[in-house]
This record gives C-alpha cells, sequence and structure tokens, in this order.
C-alpha cells in the first residue's frame, strides 16, 4: 500500500477541520458561510483538489480511492447536518405556532343592525301576506319622485321635504335628478311598470336635507307599501297597519290615527305610536308620542299618471319610517345612535331577532 501523498495529507486535514467547523453551525446562514469556507470554487479545498492534477498518472489512480472518501466524507456530513438543521427548524416554528383551539374566543362575532333586524320582521309579515318585495332607485328623476306623486314644481308640498338635489336645470322633470326623498317612487315604478293590481312593499334609503335632531337624520330608512286593486278601502289600510303593529310590538304600544295632509292620497293619514314598559322595580315608563308613518288612499290622479284606470281600480299606500320604528322597537333614544360607530350600542343587538 502506497503512503499517503503529502497532498493528500493536507486535503485529510483540511476536511477534518470543515467538519469539526460543520458541527457549529446552526442555521442555513452558517452553512452558506461554511460552504464558502470548504466547498465553494473559492475554497482552499478545492484549490487543493485541483492541485491534485499535477500527480502522476500513477499516482493519481493509487490515490484515486482516498480522494474520493475525503470529497464523500465532506459531502455526507453536510447532508446529514442541513438535514437535522431543517427538522430543528420544524419543529420550533411547530412549536411557536401551536394553539389551543379549545379556548374560548375573546372576538365579538358581530350582530345585525337594529335597522336590518326590524326591516326584515316587517318584510316577513308582509310576505306573510302575499306581498312582494320590490326595489327602486335611490338617485331618481324629478317625475317619479315628485311629478307623479302630484306634486307639480309649484306645489308647496315640495318644500316638506328638502330636497338633495343631483340634477335640476332641464325643463323636463324626466332629465332632472334627486337623491329620493320618500321610497314613494317605488310605488309609481311598481304601477307604471306592471299596471293593476299590485300589492307590494318597497323599503329603502330616503335623503332629506333637513336639520338633524333625536328624531330627525337626513338619512333614513322609509318602507313603501301599495295595494291596488278592485274595491280597496280605508278599512283595508287601517286592518293592514293595525295588524303589523300588533304583530311586532304586541300589547306593549298603542297607535293614533289621525288625518294628514300628502298631494298622493285621498284621504291621507298619519299614525304615531308610543311604548310601554315596565322596569325591573316594576314601574311602568310610557314613552312619547312619535310620528311613525304617512298612508292613505291612492289618488286618483295618481292611478291616472301610471295608466290605471281609477273607476275600476282604488288602492291603498303607506310610507313607514323605518328607522323610526327600529327606534321604538329597541328603545332607541337618539337617531344618531343607529349610524354612529359605537360598537357598544350595536353589541347590545348581538343574538337578537
Ligand atoms: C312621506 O315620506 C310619504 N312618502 C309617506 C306616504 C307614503 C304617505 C304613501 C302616503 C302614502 P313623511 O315625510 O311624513 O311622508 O315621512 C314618512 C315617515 O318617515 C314619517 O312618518 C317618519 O316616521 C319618517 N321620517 C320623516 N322624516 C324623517 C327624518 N328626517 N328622519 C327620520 N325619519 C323621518
Amino acid at each position: 500500500m502506497s503512503s499517503p501523498h503529502p497532498l493528500l495529507a493536507q486535503i485529510t486535514q483540511l476536511v477534518d477541520a470543515g467538519l469539526q467547523a460543520l458541527t457549529t453551525t446552526q442555521s442555513e446562514r452558517d452553512l452558506e458561510t461554511w460552504q464558502s469556507q470548504y466547498t465553494s470554487k473559492k475554497s482552499e479545498l478545492t484549490a487543493l483538489f485541483k492541485s491534485l492534477k499535477s500527480l502522476s498518472p500513477e499516482e493519481k489512480r493509487a490515490h484515486a480511492a482516498a480522494i474520493g472518501q475525503q470529497k464523500q466524507r465532506l459531502q455526507t456530513a453536510l447532508q446529514a447536518h442541513r438535514q437535522s438543521l431543517q427538522q430543528a427548524q420544524a419543529a420550533s416554528t411547530l412549536d411557536a405556532d401551536w394553539f389551543d383551539v379549545t379556548t374560548p374566543s375573546p372576538v365579538h362575532i358581530g350582530s345585525q343592525h337594529p335597522i336590518t333586524l326590524i326591516q326584515s320582521q316587517v318584510e316577513d309579515f308582509f310576505i306573510s301576506l302575499g306581498y312582494e318585495i320590490a326595489d327602486a332607485p335611490e338617485i331618481e328623476t324629478e317625475w317619479h319622485n315628485f311629478d307623479a306623486l302630484d306634486i307639480p314644481e309649484s306645489h308647496p308640498a315640495r318644500d316638506m321635504q328638502d330636497t338633495f338635489w343631483i340634477k335640476k336645470d332641464s325643463p323636463s322633470p324626466h332629465h332632472n335628478f334627486v337623491a329620493r326623498t320618500q321610497t314613494s317612487n317605488a310605488q309609481i315604478r311598481m304601477m307604471v311598470e306592471h299596471g293593476a293590481p299590485v300589492r307590494m312593499i318597497a323599503p329603502g334609503r330616503v335623503f332629506r336635507n333637513e336639520a338633524v335632531d333625536r328624531t330627525h337624520d337626513s338619512t333614513f330608512y322609509q318602507l313603501e307599501g301599495l295595494v291596488v286593486d278592485k274595491d280597496i278601502s280605508l278599512a283595508h289600510l287601517k286592518a293592514t297597519l293595525s295588524q303589523l303593529m300588533k304583530e311586532l310590538f304586541g300589547d306593549t304600544a298603542e297607535t293614533r290615527f289621525r288625518p294628514g295632509y300628502f298631494p298622493f292620497v285621498e284621504p291621507g293619514l298619519e299614525v304615531d305610536m308610543r311604548t310601554t314598559s315596565t322596569d325591573e322595580h316594576g314601574v311602568t315608563h310610557t314613552s312619547d308620542w312619535m310620528e311613525m308613518l304617512g298612508a292613505g288612499m291612492v289618488h286618483p290622479n295618481v292611478l291616472r299618471h301610471c295608466g290605471i284606470d281609477p273607476s275600476v281600480y282604488s288602492g291603498f299606500a303607506f310610507g313607514i319610517g323605518l328607522t323610526r320604528l327600529a327606534m321604538l322597537r329597541y328603545a332607541v333614544p337618539d337617531i344618531r345612535l343607529l349610524f354612529s360607530t359605537d360598537t357598544t350600542f350595536l353589541q347590545k343587538f348581538s343574538g337578537q331577532k
């Protein structure tokens, strides 16, 4: 057996040092540094391996196995060390990411908004009576919001609902636009598009350029109702509204009907409501009367505007202040709370139906 060539002895010594250094590497970055020192093209070890070229063919043959062995020692050790580093890394990530899925969540999961709650109750009531739910645009023509409802330009009733105008410079009410002041535009669209008979409700947002206080907002929700058929009378209207309120409030609310003026109904009426509740000390509290809705028998002119013959058909319509209904139903003292970002207020409705 030939004695180790001095070059090979040098290589073996360097590989030993490399393997020793490998045991101290702790991360992929340490490994990169290590590789640049021991296995990169510029490393001393690579230079030594290259210098083996100067050996004679006999010497090369004689030391081939030993040279291969030294290279293999490095490769095998690097592979094994890298694998154990990766395993340690994976184990520590798992440790850090572990959490107990059975821990109760401290996060509040949200609740339905009181207006959504009241809207779905009112919708359920009318669906059970065979009404359909309709929709109408929030940006509406002047004609659908005013003229078709028998509120011509010069009519003082336009001042009853301070209007946000979107476009007001055309001589034609079909080409001027408003942010709708009432959901009554839905009545008009329904009658124009589908004729009679009709039985519908249309909930939605309306806008008025008016001062905000405890019971008035500049954006609020209404819910329109319309029934047109043969022989519809005021008795149908009163019975429908009374039944709705009974359904929503049971015996805890009183309803007061009084005459009201709207150009698009005749006769017209307004409905006020108040609630009574008993607190934990047995003391009874009665709320103030709050105006809740406008209603009446659809004016023959409105039927005509929409292509329906008033000598054959009659109808009733109502516009409920849905935002106010939510206030009364959930004892909300100020309308502004309903659109505030006060999550403590909203959390009270968690789990409510
Ligand atoms: C109307 O808007 C009519 N379109 C209602 C109607 C429909 C009458 C069909 C006849 C037939 P009024 O402006 O009164 O009417 O509004 C109706 C309801 O909306 C009011 O009774 C009230 O409950 C609510 N409301 C009115 N103004 C505000 C406001 N600024 N903030 C919150 N709720 C309001």
